[in-house]
């Protein structure tokens, strides 16, 4: 039932790298029209690095690994494409319609189809507040084996928190050139990985190591955000707040959560966190394209 296209059919069958690229983070984390913009640099980001692109999202009813650039553009320009996680699959699948997916449901996809690298921006965790809100990418990470580049999770969510959920979970956290989990918009957050690699070829050799043990859950490759567009975490913390309290008033709600605070912040930062939202995921896209290629090589060796 999971359709992988013809190039990302033909790269897997052949033992080529290929880096899933999830869908979400267009229909719903980006404004228009920068949102397809992205979704194309990264594409080519990751074609750049000698991988080859599997954007992930359903388009009606047909779940698919590797989007073409109309499907692509369906994704990013359409109104009232469903937010999908692991457990909505079923939802657009059964009514024949459109649906994106977040990190979660682009696991279960790409996971399926035998891609083991996936690149995005930030993964959802455990909420701040009190209602319990904890995202199902925490689940997902914790039992569906890929190497997941992240630049940490968004600085909007409960970092602490979100850092033991992914132990309970069973998810290794890897600092990629540092030692801290990266707070998304900026480099640092105090909190330690569980360990470090320096390069593309270590990162590879860890998965090799994650994947011949049979682990069911994710290598969590956290990469710092660009520094130049790379936010201070001070300054980023007032606009959370304005953006958290916005939300408590307004009465926002599970899935529309995420989304709401990504836009808060980006308006009350001047679009600047979207300017290092947009730099993370590209240099995150470029990072999976490298470790894809260390790990492709290192089989074939
Ligand atoms: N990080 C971003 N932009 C996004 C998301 C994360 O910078 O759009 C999306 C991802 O798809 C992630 C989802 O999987 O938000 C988490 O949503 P929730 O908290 O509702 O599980
Ligand atoms: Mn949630």
């Amino acid at each position: 039932m999971i359709r992988t296209s013809s190039p990302v059919a033909a790269a897997l069958a052949e033992r080529r790298a290929v880096v899933a690229l999830e869908s979400t983070v267009l229909a719903h984390g980006l404004p228009r029209p920068r949102n397809l913009e992205v979704g194309r640099a990264m594409e080519q980001a990751v074609a750049d690095g000698g991988a080859v692109p599997a954007t992930v999202g359903i388009v009606a009813g047909v779940p698919r690994v590797g989007l073409d650039a109309a499907q692509v553009e369906r994704m990013a320009m359409t109104d009232g494409v469903l937010k999908l996680s692991t457990r909505d699959l079923a939802v657009p699948v059964a009514r024949g319609t459109d649906g994106a997916t977040t990190v979660a449901a682009t696991m279960w996809l790409a996971g399926r189809a035998g891609v083991q690298v996936f690149a995005t921006g930030g993964i959802g965790g455990v909420h701040r507040g009190e209602d319990r809100d904890v995202s199902a990418d925490i689940t997902e990470l914790g039992r569906t084996p890929m190497v997941v580049v992240c630049a940490g999770a968004k600085s909007v969510l409960d970092l602490p928190g979100t850092r033991e959920a992914l132990e309970t979970a069973g998810v290794l956290v890897v600092g990629y050139g540092t030692d801290e989990l990266p707070a998304f918009y900026s480099a640092r957050s105090g909190i330690a990985v569980d360990v470090r690699v320096d390069d593309a070829d270590q990162a590879a050799e860890l998965w090799r190591a994650h994947r011949g043990l049979g682990l069911p859950g994710a290598l969590l490759l956290c990469v710092p955000p660009p520094a130049e567009q790379a936010l201070d975490a001070d300054e980023v913390e007032g606009a959370i707040a304005d953006a958290l309290a916005g939300a408590r008033r307004e009465g926002i709600r599970g899935k529309e959560v995420t989304p709401y605070l990504l836009r808060a912040v980006a308006a009350a930062t001047g679009g600047r966190s979207l300017e290092a939202n947009v730099a993370l995921l590209l240099n995150n896209a470029r990072v999976g394209a490298a470790v894809a290629v260390a790990i492709a090589r290192a089989d074939a060796a």
